[in-house]
């Protein structure tokens, strides 16, 4: 367990490094850099694993493998890749999952089926939850592409493989009654719930039709109707930190 991004999540979730620059399991916040990936001892951990993924991708270019593990808890919403250059992308395969675990970019919200190949684009919103007690494990690759064709990552055994719909989840509207309901929670919000009121926010879209981002801006809005300017500031800061501009390494304190 890393406590790097923990800021981005609620309920469990957690992070750990198979392969990086440096081999170090502590270097767990992604960058940019020349040459091969290193094997961290968690790498060294799961040969199976690892071998797959070399005979699938092309992992000249692939700069950090990582395993992301989340069990009744959500990945607020978020961009990635603000500081990082144009060119990488993103590869995600779900390793475990069952049907409560879902992911989402801007207005779409979808399931992973175990053994698709997913292309999430980072740098627009995302987020990603299991809403139960199953325990989802994502493997998440990041290349660095250049300018390169996305097709050229893919082994020809893998690029040659079924091409599947992939399982989008349908919602139903969010009624205005709803968005009344949302709204008054700025008569009880507080410094000691804020952030049980951002949890509750940030999994509305898996199953209510809204954007990835509602989530900051309902607790942006919630916050200023709630007349508690520190708190407000704290939201807007926060809706900033997610998916406006950070800083490499820079950490949010609540
Ligand atoms: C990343 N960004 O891109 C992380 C994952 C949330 C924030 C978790 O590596
Ligand atoms: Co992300």
């Amino acid at each position: 367990m890393q406590g790097t991004y923990s800021e981005f999540a609620f309920g469990r979730w957690e992070s750990c490094v198979l392969a990086n620059r440096t081999g170090d399991l502590r270097d767990a916040a992604i960058y940019a850099y020349e040459g091969p990936a290193v094997t961290t001892a968690h790498g060294r951990e799961l040969p199976y694993l690892m071998n797959i993924i070399e005979n699938s991708f092309d992992v000249t270019r692939l700069k950090w493998t990582r395993l992301f593990a989340v069990k009744n808890g959500v990945l607020i919403s978020h961009r990635d890749y603000l500081e990082m250059p144009p060119g990488f992308v993103r590869l995600n395969v779900s390793l475990a999952t069952d049907l409560t675990c879902l992911h989402s970019e801007e207005d779409t919200v979808f399931h992973m089926r175990p053994g698709e190949i997913w292309n999430l684009h980072v740098s627009a919103v995302h987020s990603g939850c299991s809403l139960s007690e199953f325990h989802r494990i994502l493997l998440v690759m990041d290349f660095d592409l250049g300018d390169r064709p996305i097709e050229g990552l893919l082994a020809p055994s893998v690029r040659l493989g079924r091409r599947v719909e992939p399982l989008i989840i349908e919602r139903p509207p969010l009624d205005s009654d709803q968005l009344t309901a949302l709204y008054g929670l700025s008569t009880i919000v507080n410094e000691t719930n804020s952030r049980d009121v951002l949890q509750l926010l940030s999994k509305i879209h898996f199953y209510r039709q809204t954007g990835s981002q509602s989530c900051h801006d309902w607790f942006c809005e919630i916050t200023r109707r709630s007349g508690n300017v520190r708190l407000h500031e704290k939201a807007l800061a926060f809706r900033r930190f997610c998916i406006e501009a950070r800083q490499y390494g820079e950490r949010f304190e609540w």
